[in-house]
């Protein structure tokens, strides 16, 4: 708890551009809980060298990340946005937590069995032990919420695991953090194969809808989405690809499923995408335009990450003295 507020803490690698299963999944949701919570809301550039980066494209990508999150409407005056790297508490408690982190724990999970079978030439040990780098980010701030999509529930399970296995020896030193996974949107799935999820890591550009992407690229892409041979809108098991659509629009229009299906009642599947596309297109237009204003100002970029890692090295402090004075690290 900072001061008497909550606190919650999220991140997003600048791995790749940014797509609509970020957005949908994480950050829109963020900015709910700037008024009840503390929120440090991070850029995870630590967590990105864990597959092979081009320098440049990494930094450039650390300016937009940020970038976007202010765009999505994430206050700078009322959240802490900031850069992992600039954080080196981030990196010391992940190397600790390492050494109370089981190598069975670490092989059960699934992104990094992913991951590993996508990059078979970088199988490295930090792609091993993301998770409790990700738990050292977490507990670093005495995080009580984590708004994450459902593909993090696995890690944050291994989080609170990994909590409960340190405070058990060393007494209440780490919040136990909760998940706060949407209902609607925590899982969008590629338009190209819908039984995979959208990642921005995904070299197939029709996969993805990138928040940055102009209308008529966004109309494209959901034009060419796979879908099935029937014709009717409707949720059914087997019919991944217009499932997925349909999330994707409900999540953009607020409407529900029995909506949708009145809306498309004997439309076809055509008029259907055209709305999805014109629906995300559309709000995510203002998105893109203060994301271009935002870009031109490198300064004020720079302020912000300067503050935000004052702010949230400050509260890192806090926890990193009680852990190395628990643990008998000399001060
Ligand atoms: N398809 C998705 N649907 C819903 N939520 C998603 N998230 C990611 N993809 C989807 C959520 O976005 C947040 C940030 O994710 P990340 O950048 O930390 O890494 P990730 O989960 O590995 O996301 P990607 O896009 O798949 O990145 P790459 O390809 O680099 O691995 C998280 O809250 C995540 O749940």
């Amino acid at each position: 708890m900072l001061g008497d507020k909550k606190i919650v803490f999220s991140g997003v690698q600048p791995s790749g551009n940014l797509t609509i299963g970020n957005y949908l999944g994480a950050i829109k949701n963020f900015s709910a809980f700037s008024d009840e919570y503390h929120c440090f809301y991070c850029v995870v550039d630590l967590h990105a060298i864990t597959l092979r980066q081009v320098p440049a494209e990494l930094r450039r990508r650390t300016y937009e990340t940020l970038a976007l999150y202010i765009a999505c409407g994430l206050d700078p005056e009322k959240n802490t946005l900031f850069v992992q790297s600039h954080v080196p508490a981030h990196a010391e408690l992940g190397w600790i937590l390492d050494c109370y982190t089981m190598f069975g724990e670490l092989s059960r999970m699934t992104q990094f069995k992913d991951k590993s079978a996508k990059n078979a030439s970088n199988i490295n040990a930090g792609l091993f032990t993301y998770p409790s780098l990700m738990a050292a980010d977490i507990l670093l701030y005495q995080t009580d919420l984590v708004p994450v999509g459902i593909d993090q529930k696995q890690h944050l399970e291994l989080t609170r695991d990994v909590a409960t296995r340190f405070n058990g020896i060393y007494g209440d030193v780490f919040t136990m953090p909760d998940g706060y996974i949407p209902q609607t949107g925590m899982k969008i799935m590629s338009l190209a194969d819908p039984t995979s999820k959208m990642s921005k890591s995904d070299p197939n550009e029709n996969a993805i809808v990138y928040i940055l992407d102009d209308k008529d690229t966004v109309l494209r892409k959901f034009r060419r989405a796979v879908t099935d041979s029937e014709t009717e809108v409707c949720r059914r098991e087997g019919k991944d690809g217009i499932n997925n659509l349909m999330t994707i629009y409900s999540c953009f229009t607020g409407k529900t499923d029995e909506e949708i299906v009145r809306e498309f009642a004997g439309r076809g599947y055509g008029d259907f995408k055209l709305a999805v596309g014109e629906a995300c297109a559309d709000q995510l237009a203002p998105v893109r335009e203060e994301f271009a204003r935002l870009m031109a100002d490198k300064a004020y970029l720079e302020d912000i990450m300067k503050k935000g890692a004052a702010e949230a090295a400050s509260c890192a402090l806090k926890t990193m003295r009680k852990v190395r004075k628990k643990i008998g690290f000399v001060n």
